[in-house]
C-alpha cells in the first residue's frame, strides 16, 4: 500500500496494489490535475476521491482507461512541498500525484498560469498580469512535472503532455529523456502572434513547446500563429505550413546538436466529447423522466434556456444574461412562457477577476428576476454549484434552446455535449463564433459575442423555430458529433505522433 503524499488523503480511501511494471509505464498522460478530486461526503462526513468534472478529464479518462496508461498530476491539495510521491490507482488508472506546496500552487497555478497566460491566451480579455515571481514558479514547478514524468516512464514511451500550464515540460523532459515520444496538445487557444509578442518570456515559452515531436492546437490558425513564432522567436524552419485543411500536420525544422536536425510536427486536432456515451445516457428512461420533472418543477414554461459554463469571464455569461434581459424588456421575450437555467460551476474562487465576475453577473441575475419574476416564478434560475453527470444530462434534455456565447473558447464541450443528448432531434443551440466547435456545428445560430443585437436575434430565432427546421439542424450537428467523438481526436493524435515515417530532408522541401 502506498501513502499519498497529502495530509488531506489520510482521510481518504488508501490506493491499492502494485502498480507500475518495473520498466515504467508506456502511455504517460501529463497534466496539471489528476483527474480526481478529494470531496466530503454529506452523508458520513468522509473524504473520497471522486472523478473531477472539467473538458479535459472527461475527454482523456475513457481513452486512457482503455489503455491502461498512467496519469501523471497534481492532486488539487496543497501539501508539503518536496513529498515523495508513489504512484496509486483510482478504478482502472493509476495515478501519479505531483504534491505542490501553498506558494507553488500561487505562483504557478493562480499567478502565471491563470492571470498570465489564460487572459493572454484568450484575446486579453482581462489584462494580463506578468509577475518575475510567477515565472519563476511556472519553470520550477514545470521541471517537478518533468522530472516525474522521466521517473516513470518506460523506455521509449510515448509521454502525451496537456495544456498551458505545462508548455515548458516537453523540453525539460526531452532534455532527461531523450528516448521518449512526445506530445502536447493546447486546450485553450493559441493567441494571435501580436498578442504572444507581449509576453517577457515569450523566446522561453516557445522553446519549451518545441521539445515535443508533434504540438496539437484545436484550430488551424493558432498552429499556424505557433509556426510563425517558432520562426521568428526560436529560428526555426517552416518546412511544410499547416494548412487550413487536410490531415497532414505542418513541420518545423529544429537545429540539433548530434542528430544536425529533428522534425517537429505541428496540427490541429479538434477535441470532442464521448458522443455514444452520452447519447446513451440521454436516452436512459431516468433521466427522460428526470427531464419531464425538472420541465414541472420549473412550472412548465413553453421554452426553457439553458446555459452551463465554469464560471469564467471568457464563457460570456453576462452577455446572454444582458441579451435576455433587454428581449423581456422589450417585449420579445415572455417571462410567463420563457425561463433560463444558468448552471455556473465555482472556478479559481481565490483569483480576483473571478470574485467581481461572479458579482456582476449575480447581480444581473438579480435585477432581471427583481423586474420579470413573480413569486414562485423567477425568470432566470442561476444555481453557482456542479450539477451530477446524470443530471446535467437531464438539464440538456430539457432544454428547448442551448446558449453558449463564450468571447473565446478553445473548442468548447458543453456545445458538443448538448448536441449528443438530443437524439430526439428537438433544441436549438445558439453558439458564439468564437468558440473553436463553431468551425463544426455550422448549424447551429451562431453569433458573434461582442454584438448584443445579434445575439439577441440568434437567441429569439432559436426560440422561435419550427420543429422541421430544428430537426434539420440538429440532425446536421449530431452527424458531426457522432463521427468526429473523442476516441477519434485521441486516437488521430496519437497515430500522428507514433507515425516516424521519413518526412522528407528540408532541402528537398524548400528546393
Ligand atoms: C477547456 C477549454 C475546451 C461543467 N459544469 C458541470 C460539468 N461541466 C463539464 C461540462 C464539460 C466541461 O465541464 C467544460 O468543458 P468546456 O469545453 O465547456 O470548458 P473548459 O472547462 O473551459 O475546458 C475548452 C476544453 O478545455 C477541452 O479541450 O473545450 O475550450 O477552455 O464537459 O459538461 N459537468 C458536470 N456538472 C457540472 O455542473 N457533471
Amino acid at each position: 500500500m502506498n501513502p499519498l503524499p497529502m495530509d488531506a488523503a489520510k482521510e481518504a480511501p488508501a490506493p491499492q496494489g502494485a502498480l507500475l511494471p518495473a520498466s515504467g509505464a508506456g502511455l504517460v498522460v501529463v497534466a496539471n490535475r489528476l483527474p480526481v478530486s478529494l470531496e466530503q461526503s454529506a452523508g458520513d462526513g468522509v473524504r473520497r476521491w471522486r472523478r473531477s468534472p472539467g473538458g479535459l478529464v472527461n475527454a482523456l479518462e475513457p481513452f486512457l482507461r482503455t489503455h491502461r496508461g498512467a496519469w501523471v498530476g497534481w492532486p488539487g491539495t496543497a501539501g508539503p512541498a518536496g513529498t515523495p510521491a508513489h504512484a496509486w490507482r483510482h478504478e482502472e488508472l493509476i495515478l501519479y500525484p505531483v504534491a505542490l506546496s501553498a506558494e507553488e500552487v500561487d505562483g504557478f497555478y493562480e499567478g502565471f498560469s491563470n492571470a498570465t497566460l489564460w487572459p493572454l491566451y484568450h484575446d486579453v480579455i482581462m489584462p494580463p498580469r506578468y509577475r518575475r515571481s510567477w515565472w519563476d514558479a511556472y519553470v520550477h514547478v514545470n521541471r517537478r512535472f518533468a522530472q516525474a514524468t522521466a521517473d516513470i516512464s518506460a523506455p521509449g514511451a510515448t509521454v502525451w503532455v496537456q495544456d498551458y500550464q505545462l508548455q515548458l515540460v516537453p523540453a525539460m523532459l526531452r532534455e532527461l529523456r531523450p528516448d521518449l515520444r512526445i506530445g502536447f496538445f493546447l486546450h485553450i487557444p493559441f493567441p494571435p502572434v501580436e498578442l504572444f509578442m507581449q509576453v517577457p518570456w515569450r523566446t522561453q515559452l516557445v522553446q519549451g513547446l518545441l521539445g515535443a515531436d508533434l504540438i496539437g492546437f484545436h484550430r488551424p490558425g493558432g498552429a499556424r500563429n505557433f509556426q510563425w513564432l517558432a520562426r521568428r522567436l526560436a529560428g526555426v524552419r517552416v518546412e511544410r505550413p499547416v494548412s487550413e485543411v487536410g490531415a497532414e500536420p505542418g513541420l518545423l525544422g529544429v537545429a540539433e546538436p548530434e542528430s544536425g536536425r529533428r522534425v517537429v510536427k505541428v496540427g490541429a486536432f479538434p477535441i470532442s466529447v464521448d458522443a455514444a456515451d452520452l447519447d446513451r445516457l440521454a436516452r436512459r428512461g431516468d433521466v427522460q423522466r428526470r427531464a419531464e420533472q425538472i420541465r414541472a418543477e420549473l412550472g412548465d414554461p413553453r421554452k426553457i434556456i439553458l446555459g452551463v459554463d465554469r464560471l469564467d469571464y471568457t464563457k460570456g455569461i453576462d452577455i446572454r444574461l444582458r441579451a435576455l434581459h433587454e428581449l423581456l424588456a422589450e417585449g420579445r421575450v415572455s417571462a410567463e412562457s420563457t425561463t433560463m437555467v444558468q448552471i455556473a460551476t465555482p472556478s479559481r474562487e481565490r483569483v480576483d477577476h473571478y470574485l467581481r465576475m461572479r458579482e456582476d453577473i449575480e447581480r444581473t441575475v438579480g435585477r432581471i428576476n427583481g423586474e420579470f419574476g413573480r413569486v414562485g416564478r423567477p425568470a432566470v434560475h442561476y444555481l453557482h454549484t456542479s450539477v451530477g453527470r446524470e443530471e446535467l444530462a437531464a438539464l440538456y434534455c430539457a432544454a428547448d434552446v442551448m446558449l453558449v456565447t463564450p468571447l473565446r473558447d478553445g473548442m468548447n464541450l458543453v456545445a458538443k455535449e448538448y448536441v449528443a443528448c438530443r437524439a430526439d432531434l428537438r433544441g436549438a443551440l445558439v453558439l458564439s463564433e468564437f468558440a473553436g466547435a463553431a468551425a463544426e456545428l455550422t448549424s447551429a445560430f451562431q453569433v458573434n459575442p461582442y454584438h448584443l443585437e445579434e445575439v439577441k436575434s440568434g437567441l429569439e430565432k432559436a426560440l422561435d423555430i419550427s420543429r422541421a427546421e430544428a430537426g434539420r439542424r440538429m440532425r446536421d450537428l449530431r452527424a458531426q458529433v457522432l463521427a468526429h467523438d473523442v476516441g477519434h481526436w485521441a486516437r488521430s493524435f496519437l497515430t500522428t505522433l507514433g507515425d516516424r515515417t521519413p518526412v522528407g530532408e528540408p532541402a528537398a522541401r524548400t528546393a
